[in-house]
């Protein structure tokens, strides 16, 4: 677990970005060929929250996730989890292409949003706000709900990698 928190943080360092790089864009969404299901992000006591949702593309263009934004958080970025020479860790990434049609699914063990030092107290129940921005400058604002692990999988077995 060590390890895994050195790797994260190391990734964390080398892509840090202020959240309030893109408030002044237009803070609409300038499209409806991408969709958005299942937000939620599990609540946890840590300064470090993951973020899930699943995106699909039904333009007949390829677009590209370039930043993400929330204002209940200080950063956030898009992380993958990866296993390297059998030891599980994370990667930032700086951009996300989704091909025309294609489904992304932000889940655990996989692709996730890792949003950084929350401005508020959160708990069960809060609804976040999360702005993606693409490359294209089209831009897809949602709501993230606040959710026990208990309340969206209906047990507590499902353990995230930052607890
Ligand atoms: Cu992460």
């Amino acid at each position: 677990m060590r390890a895994l928190l050195a790797v994260c943080t190391f990734a964390i360092s080398l892509a840090m970005t202020p959240w309030v790089s893109g408030a002044d864009r237009e803070d609409v969404d300038s499209t409806s060929e991408l969709t958005i299901a299942d937000a939620w992000q599990p609540d946890a006591p840590s300064l470090v929250r993951a973020g899930y949702f699943t995106l699909t593309n039904t333009s007949s263009e390829e677009v590209t996730l370039v930043e993400v934004m929330s204002s209940a958080f200080e950063s956030v970025e898009i992380h993958r989890s990866v296993v390297v020479e059998g030891i599980a860790g994370m990667e930032a990434l700086d951009r996300l292409s989704i091909s025309p049609g294609e489904t992304v699914k932000f889940e655990p063990e996989s692709l996730h949003l890792m949003m950084q030092k929350p401005k508020r107290r959160l708990g069960e129940g809060d609804h976040i706000d999360v702005a993606l921005v693409f490359g294209n400058g089209a831009t897809k604002s949602f709501t993230m709900p606040v959710k026990t692990r208990r309340a969206k999988y209906g047990s507590a077995s499902h353990e995230g990698h930052h607890e």
